[in-house]
């Protein structure tokens, strides 16, 4: 599974995933991101302009909103069943 950082905004910004599942997020974007759950769950911590970082989904089931800490208003939703 892979999510993409482009153009200030999450590529697939919802995304369902078994429990556990790891996560490549890259960052394709001129700018640094983060992909950060609200609840602190995962986080890739500060991504600059061309790099990737992996993330393990909770081995919990449920709804997982995560944003950009950077930028807020970039926000999506990691399911895990
Ligand atoms: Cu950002």
């Amino acid at each position: 599974m892979v999510v993409t950082i482009k153009n200030f905004a999450f590529t697939p910004a919802d995304l369902t995933v078994a429990p556990g599942t790891v996560i490549t997020v890259t960052n394709q974007d001129t700018t640094a991101h983060t992909l950060t759950a609200t609840g602190k769950e995962f986080d890739t911590g500060t991504l600059e302009p061309g790099k990737s970082a992996t993330i393990t989904a909770p081995t919990t089931a449920g709804s997982y909103p995560f944003i950009c800490t950077i930028h807020p208003f970039m926000k999506g939703t990691l399911t895990v069943s």
